[in-house]
């Protein structure tokens, strides 16, 4: 039996009391300072962990300098959320080992993975397998990812494709928007995947308020992640709020 991870199992352990809220901190867009800001905001309101990552820029001394920062600031677990095998930071907890399943280039599916494998064994990150599928539009990881969007009124796709992933040993599912999409995934789509998967189902891009996280967590998702909502809120008593609005849209 496979024994799992420490922030997998944390995972699951909290999933058995509520739905949970992910934080997703990009390195191209805020600062070390701010990125700490916003964690130790994140971690007083009750959101569930940071997610470290981005399409573009999220590399190198710009992403080690946004996870120390946080990991400075909270105790909340931080989990990369990498582009490509260039973000990984050694200071990190864990890392979702994503496929872009629907990519049209296998560096996406699994060719960074092959590359970033040995560092992320180096460091001791956790890795969690991870089904990432982007919905339209899809918006910059979707471009950079060279990703065929499944379209929004086709749940079917989405199911089908969420399933080949758990079939394929990912033991999470991701249906990605795209960052700053100005819908989130539709909850038709949301609903069959989560009747078709077993594993745990990650819904994120364009959940900017507290009515949008709710019908998702509704319509089926285990974990929301909020983004450009928190990060571009406009000042950190903004952010605080806006936090605060989505965290209750997620535990209710
Ligand atoms: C993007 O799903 C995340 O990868 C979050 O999207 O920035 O739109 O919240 P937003």
């Amino acid at each position: 039996m496979l024994k799992l991870g420490k922030i997998e199992t944390y995972i699951h352990e909290k999933l058995e009391k509520e739905k949970l809220h992910f934080v997703l901190l990009d390195p191209d867009d805020v600062s070390p300072e701010l990125a700490g800001e916003l964690a130790r905001m994140s971690e007083e309101v009750g959101v569930d962990a940071i997610m470290v990552g981005g399409s573009t820029g999220a590399e190198g001394e710009v992403l080690d300098s946004v996870v120390r920062a946080i990991k400075e600031s909270s105790n909340l677990p931080v989990i990369l959320f990498p582009g490509s095998h260039g973000g990984i930071s050694k200071y990190a907890d864990a890392i979702f080992f994503m496929s872009l399943l629907n990519s049209r280039n296998p560096f996406f599916i699994t060719g960074a993975q092959a590359l970033g494998a040995f560092q992320v064994k180096r460091y001791g990150i956790e890795p969690i397998p991870m089904a990432y599928l982007i919905i339209e539009p899809g918006e910059t990881v979707g471009w950079v990812g060279d990703a065929k969007p499944i379209p929004r009124h086709k749940p079917k796709i989405a199911a089908a494709y969420a399933l080949a992933g758990q079939y394929l040993g990912m033991r999470l599912v991701y249906l990605e928007a795209g960052s700053g999409a100005p819908q989130p995934v539709p909850p038709e789509m949301i609903g069959l995947v989560k009747h078709v998967i077993d594993v745990p189902l990650i819904v994120g891009g364009g959940i900017r308020t507290e009515e949008q996280a709710r019908t998702a967590v509704k319509a089926g998702a285990d974990i929301i992640v909020t983004g450009t909502a928190v990060e571009k809120a406009g000042s950190v008593e903004k952010a605080r709020k806006k936090l605060e609005e989505l965290n209750r849209g997620v535990k209710g």
